[in-house]
């Protein structure tokens, strides 16, 4: 089953309408950020969120970011695999993700099966940080994007009812 953060912290009634930007200094291509809308489109499709993408990273309610390494906020990334990305519980809004990763950027088509061992799937990290970005925890349904694993090669970006039951909660 779904779960929260310690004192189920969410976004506040009032700010509902949610701002994204990506920090300028990745200059991500637009493919990469598509990925992105994607992923909040998930959410905000079951819930009264909406995820709007704006330029401004330093006044945006959400940063979406890739590091290397030691990246100043004290979780430092550890290069291929291990850690692959961390999102904080609201109304925190860092969102960042290890830029050492063999990130798969695929378009919305297909399965996503790769047979590469350590290349894991972007869409899949992104749907899964912004659930805590929202406010969930891990969740005991394996099928679930909220379970905390994930296979390496695949896709799996659908949110089940268990992730949707737990989002409606907050929202
Ligand atoms: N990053 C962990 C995660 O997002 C960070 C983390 C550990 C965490 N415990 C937490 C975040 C408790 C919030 C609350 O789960 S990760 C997956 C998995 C990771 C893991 O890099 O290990 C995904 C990132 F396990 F679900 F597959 C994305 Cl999808
Ligand atoms: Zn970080
Ligand atoms: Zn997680």
């Amino acid at each position: 089953r779904y779960s929260f953060f310690p004192g189920e912290p969410r976004w506040p009634d009032h700010n509902r309408d949610l701002t994204y930007a990506f920090d300028p200094r990745n200059a991500l291509t637009e493919e990469v950020k598509t990925v992105f809308s994607r992923a909040f489109a998930r959410w905000a499709e079951v819930t009264p969120l909406t995820f709007t993408r704006v330029e401004s990273f330093l006044t945006s309610d959400i940063s979406v970011g890739f590091y290397s390494g030691d990246h100043g906020d004290g979780e430092p990334f550890d290069g291929v695999m291990g850690t692959l990305a961390h999102a904080f519980s609201p109304p925190n809004g860092h969102f960042h993700l290890d830029r050492d990763e063999n990130w798969i950027v695929s378009d919305s088509g297909g399965d996503g099966f790769l047979s590469v061992t350590s290349a894991v799937d972007l869409e899949s990290v992104a749907v899964h940080e912004i659930g805590h970005l929202l406010g969930l925890g891990h969740s005991s349904v394996q099928d679930s994007i909220m379970y905390p694993t994930i296979t390496t090669g695949r896709r799996k970006a659908d949110l089940t009812s268990d992730d949707v039951e737990g989002v409606q909660y907050l929202y």
